[in-house]
């Protein structure tokens, strides 16, 4: 998806407030603190289109966000985060479930997930309304920056099997490293029924010239690494031959002694 534009439109916490329905929304859910504010933004190439905090709790709003004047981004309040007052806790859940039942617009919720944390109540709550509105969603896995590579799969596939889904139903996701980005994209794209978003040149451009750096410093890296490794190997062939030759030397001279003493070569 190319951004052309993209636009904070009004927040919300009931159906009067809303923007009309019309163009098709995605809806952004999960659990306070979990990174949806850092996941919209980087879909958006932008860096504080939303506010992205480190209190948790923080949106408590119904927040709509018009991109390409052609769809919209939702990003739903946090839940789960025992800190915020019991009366808008109390709040939380009738806002999000009159939200997911009553928007015409809605095509689909991206749901996330901190790869450090197995679902709970809240995600089983989240799930159980989107099944009962029957709501596609896309579950993305974020903050996998956090973890190893090793790490990473072993919670993906912990994750998965407390939701029975495949580890590859989900979006390994960071914000950090943009791990996944396009993956989303495509899933996003598909939600909202566009199989072949248009490209414009200028947008086209950067986007391809961020991909074409990106790629760079992984062959940067890459190339780095073979030295490396290559340097490494020299050292120890060096570290080998002097080893060896150290040897033959001691060997040279214990037999020039032997023969001193003896006589005899040995
Ligand atoms: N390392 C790392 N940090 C992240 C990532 N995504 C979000 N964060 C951090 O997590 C904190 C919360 O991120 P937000 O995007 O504000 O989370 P949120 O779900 O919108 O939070 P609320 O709106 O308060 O519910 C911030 O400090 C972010 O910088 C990620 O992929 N990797
Ligand atoms: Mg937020």
């Amino acid at each position: 998806m190319i951004i052309k534009s993209s636009e904070f439109l009004t927040s919300a916490v009931k159906p009067s407030q809303y923007p009309e329905p019309g163009p098709p929304e995605i809806a952004f859910a999960g659990r306070s603190n979990v990174g949806k504010s850092s996941l919209i933004n980087v879909l958006l190439n932008r860096k504080r289109l939303v506010k992205a905090s480190s209190t948790p709790g923080r949106t408590q709003l119904i927040n709509f966000f018009n991109i390409n004047n052609a769809f919209s981004f939702v990003d739903l309040p946090g839940y789960g985060y025992a800190k915020v007052p019991v009366s808008v806790s109390k709040t939380w859940g009738p806002m999000i479930e009159t939200y997911l039942q009553s928007r015409t617009s809605l095509k689909g919720v991206v749901m996330i997930l901190d790869i450090r944390r197995d679902p709970r109540e809240g995600e089983f709550n989240l799930l159980d309304w989107l099944n009962h509105n029957q709501l596609d969603r896309i579950i993305v896995v974020t903050k996998a920056d956090k973890l190893s590579k090793t790490k990473q799969k072993q919670r993906l596939a912990s994750i998965a099997n407390v939701l029975s889904m495949r580890a590859s139903d989900l979006i390994l996701f960071s914000a950090k490293s943009r791990l996944g980005k396009e993956r989303v994209w495509e899933r996003v794209d598909a939600l909202l029924g566009f199989e072949n978003p248009c490209e414009t040149t200028e947008t086209g451009a950067q986007i391809q010239s961020e991909t074409q750096t990106e790629t760079q410093t992984t062959a940067k890296t890459n190339i780095k690494t073979k030295i490396k490794a290559k340097t490494k190997a020299k050292a120890k062939t060096k570290g080998k031959t002097k080893a060896k030759t150290k040897t033959k030397a001691k060997k040279k001279t214990k037999a020039k002694t032997k023969t001193k003493k003896t006589g005899k070569p040995t």
